[in-house]
């Protein structure tokens, strides 16, 4: 029989192994939390939990969102795809980058510029990344990029409304690329690795073509399908820089066309599809080894009209293509059921994801971390959120107000309070002088301010 003290030790001792010998990538694993990124393209705020519209049916989306915090007035940095993403993953505004619009010279882009995958590869991580995530600009710094998913070949049932292609497609979810893309994402999950990991998993849909399989669109009869809310005389009073633009031709042929509500039925089941590869892909991530420490990011890139202001499309710097779903689950800092009404925008994105994974990324940002807010959704905030259509066109979205000045010296002031469809354009007045001169001030500033050529919107 040892001492007491000798007791102590050996049992100390014969302990120490497992501490001292456990393998490297546990220790990895425990500093740097696995990291789930879903992108979705083209979503605006027609999910269950944002209510932009009464008959979307995303209970997926929706219970991502009741494990964390849930961003209720988030926006995307810029209405098209590629200057979205490239805020979201290098946590700088187009203004700084110079990634504008889909007319962007990527020959002048800095190629040094800091991503989120190459910060993540820094400090150890396992970096993948599945179908439409950052553009492929940044493809080499991820360990695995694999862009394209394909369907299977199946006939389209839907016939184009005023050259907008929507479904149904016959077949079933397998046939298509965002289930592909899901299945390949699980198999990621389940993979035994030993470093932690980012996936990052990109579903195409709701972008155009609008399709989806036959089942979805069954669950929206067309008969009862509710057309957005609008207003004939709305752009009555918008600078005319805003509504004369390509897609505007098409968009109303589309408001003219009889068939105008198969356009919102097949937007409400692709989102819907979409809605279920995510239930997959959250199901699969529960019964990973790592489900309980992993932190889940989902966020579109940019919203959509869809008969707001005649208008089916991006490109706008109205709410309809800012407002963003934005979900961030992280263990041990968000709550579950938490909703941040603050104004944002996904200029924080990298940033953010970075504070909570632990992964350093630094430089001289437009964005910040959302920490503060995550763990108390009251804290202090003072940063509006802004969307830039081109070099000199921006939107301003504060708690109440959505400010928008467009290059040619043209302005928009809405009053959300009042106004949730910005049917109201009170820039005019004079009652709201001294609030645009304090709104003014929040727009970025270009280094090409005033120099470039219109960019041509993507459409
Ligand atoms: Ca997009
Ligand atoms: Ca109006």
């Amino acid at each position: 029989m040892l001492p007491a003290p000798v007791q102590w030790l050996a049992l100390a001792l014969a302990a120490m192994p497992i501490a001292s010998f456990a393998s490297p990538s546990e220790h990895t694993e425990a500093a740097h939390p696995d990291v789930l990124l879903i992108f979705i393209d083209d979503l605006n705020d027609w999910v269950g939990y944002l209510g932009g519209h009464p008959q979307a049916q995303t209970p997926n989306i929706d219970r991502l969102a009741a494990r964390g915090a849930a961003f209720t007035n988030a926006h995307a940095a810029a209405p098209t795809c590629t200057p979205s993403r490239t805020a979201i993953f290098t946590g700088l505004r187009p203004t700084t980058t110079g990634v504008i619009g889909s007319s962007t010279d990527w020959a002048k882009v800095d190629p040094l510029l800091l991503t989120l995958p190459s910060a993540f590869g820094r400090s150890g991580y396992q970096r993948v990344a599945l179908q439409k995530v950052d553009h492929e600009h940044w493809a080499t710094d991820w360990d695995h990029y694999q862009p394209g998913f394909q369907n299977r070949s199946r006939p389209t049932l839907g016939k184009p409304i005023a050259t907008f292609h929507i479904g149904p497609i016959d077949g079933v979810d397998a046939d298509h690329a965002d289930h592909r893309a899901v299945v390949a994402a699980i198999e990621r999950l389940r993979a035994h690795r030993d470093q932690p990991l980012l996936l990052a998993v990109g579903l195409r849909k709701p972008h155009l073509p609008i399709q989806a399989p036959k089942a979805y669109f069954d669950a929206f009869p067309i008969e009862e399908v509710e057309f957005p809310a609008y207003r004939e005389d709305d752009l009555d009073d918008v600078p005319r820089i805003a509504h004369h633009r390509p897609g505007w031709r098409r968009s109303a042929a589309a408001m003219a066309s009889p068939r105008r509500n198969e356009i919102v039925q097949a937007y409400l089941a692709t989102v819907a599809f979409i809605d279920a590869q995510i239930g997959l892909l959250i199901d699969a991530l529960d019964q990973s080894p790592n489900a309980g420490s992993t932190i889940v990011v989902l966020a579109s890139d940019h919203g959509w009209h869809l008969g707001e202001k005649g208008y089916f499309g991006k490109t706008t710097l109205w709410e309809e293509t800012t407002h963003v779903p934005f979900i961030i689950v992280a263990p041990g800092v968000t709550k579950p059921g938490s909703r941040i009404d603050r104004a944002v925008d996904l200029v924080h994105f990298a940033p953010t994801v970075s504070d909570l994974a632990g992964v350093p990324f630094a430089g001289d940002l437009d964005g910040t971390s959302l920490r503060p807010l995550l763990e108390d959704p009251n804290a202090p905030w003072d940063r509006p959120a802004i969307t830039t259509g081109d070099d000199a066109s921006h939107a301003v979205r504060t708690d109440r107000w959505r400010y928008i000045r467009y290059r040619d010296g043209s302005e928009e002031l809405y009053d959300h309070s009042s106004d949730p469809h910005e049917w109201v354009n009170l820039a005019g007045s004079a009652d709201h002088a001294r609030l645009l001169v304090e709104l003014r001030r929040h727009l970025p500033k270009s280094r090409t301010w005033g120099s470039e050529p219109l960019r041509q919107p993507e459409e």
